[in-house]
């Protein structure tokens, strides 16, 4: 008698019911004139007197959990049915509300793609790397300022120094040690730079850069290239100009200006009234680049260009504060809904 008790206990809170008839079936079964629990209790008038007291709280027990899981149930199929009334099946559903790409991945994509069609592919690395990879290899003197801590974000400081990438050119290092030329690689990713955060600067931005290794690679190849790109990417009446300029991994080295596309020229407060806008640093990769991961400065010569992903974004959008990338409030990262 006990053992039934103790089932029948652990079975109750697992019962389940579809509908109101089989509650009241299991009603019948558990509670019912004939039901299992009403017989124990038949049971018991025959029980030994000295076990009467605790099997007979077992029993009461029983009992009410029986009919509250009884009532349990009667209630959800209740409320099952109620729904189910009210459900209308003719009701046009409801369209799901979508989201959207961020401005910054849309403008990062539509890169990538225009590079695509130059035959380039992509290439990714570590975010946390070692000074070599950053620095050492790409011709930055010793005592160059961005190799100090008040530019850089440092992880350990010993004789290579683990530190935060402050450009991907670290991703082109390491195709080059690896690759034999032709080197042909777009490099998208997230960048550190210690600077105090404002609508112009941030610690965190995103980069593009690329390499193209080969034999016979010029000057000339550069300048094109980046016309397409940039037609590609400002519209097909994009002009472009060099200025002369200095990174210590090209030579010679140019920053790169699209005429502007809001005042075509004429002057506006975008492109502060010169009728062009900044778009990226370029140059031919210095022989001690290449030498230095193993390249035949001799035999083959690369261009190289690196352009800041936020800054491509603001001048398509005329987003006037960077901060905005990142704080992802929706009513800013709407307005992108019909970019992508
Ligand atoms: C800028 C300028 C640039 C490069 C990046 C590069 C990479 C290798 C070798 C040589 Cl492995 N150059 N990258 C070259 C010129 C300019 O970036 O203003 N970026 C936002």
């Amino acid at each position: 008698m006990r053992n039934k008790i103790t089932q029948l206990l652990a079975d109750i809170p697992h019962l389940t019911a579809k509908n109101k008839e089989e509650v009241e079936a299991l009603r019948v079964q558990l509670l019912g004139k004939r039901g299992s629990i009403t017989m124990l209790f038949d049971d018991f008038k025959q029980a030994p007197a000295e076990e009467k007291r605790e099997l007979g709280q077992l029993l009461n027990q029983l009992k009410v959990k029986a009919a509250e899981q009884i009532n349990r149930l009667r209630e959800q199929v209740e409320i099952q049915s109620e729904a189910a009334a009210s459900i209308d099946t003719s009701m046009p559903g409801q369209a799901a509300p979508l989201g959207t790409r961020h401005p910054l991945s849309i403008v990062r994509n539509e890169i990538i793609d225009i590079f695509k069609h130059l035959g380039y592919t992509v290439a990714e690395g570590p975010e946390v790397e070692d000074d070599y990879h950053v620095f050492g290899a790409l011709n930055f003197p010793p005592e160059h300022p961005a190799r100090d801590m008040q530019d850089t974000f440092f992880v350990t400081t010993d004789e290579n120094p683990i530190l935060l990438r402050t450009h991907t050119s670290s991703v082109q290092v390491r195709a080059m040690e690896t690759q034999e030329p032709p080197v042909r690689i777009i490099c998208p990713g997230r960048v550190f730079r210690n600077e105090a955060i404002s609508a112009r600067a941030h610690c965190i931005f995103h980069q593009v850069e690329g390499l193209y290794i080969d034999e016979n690679v010029s000057f000339a190849d550069l300048k094109q290239s980046i016309l397409y790109f940039s037609r590609e990417m400002f519209g097909a009446e994009a002009q472009i100009r060099l200025r002369p300029s200095y990174f210590p991994f090209t030579e010679p080295s140019a920053e790169v200006d699209v005429s502007c596309n809001i005042c075509k020229g004429k002057g506006c407060n975008i492109c502060k009234y010169t009728g062009w806008l900044e778009i990226m640093g370029a140059g031919m990769v210095d022989p001690n680049v290449l030498e230095a991961s193993g390249i035949d400065s001799q035999k083959y010569t690369g261009f190289a260009f690196g352009m800041g992903i936020e800054r491509i974004a603001m001048l398509k959008w005329q987003v006037k504060d960077l901060r905005h990338y990142f704080e992802n409030d929706v009513r800013f990262l709407n307005q992108f809904k019909t970019a992508m």
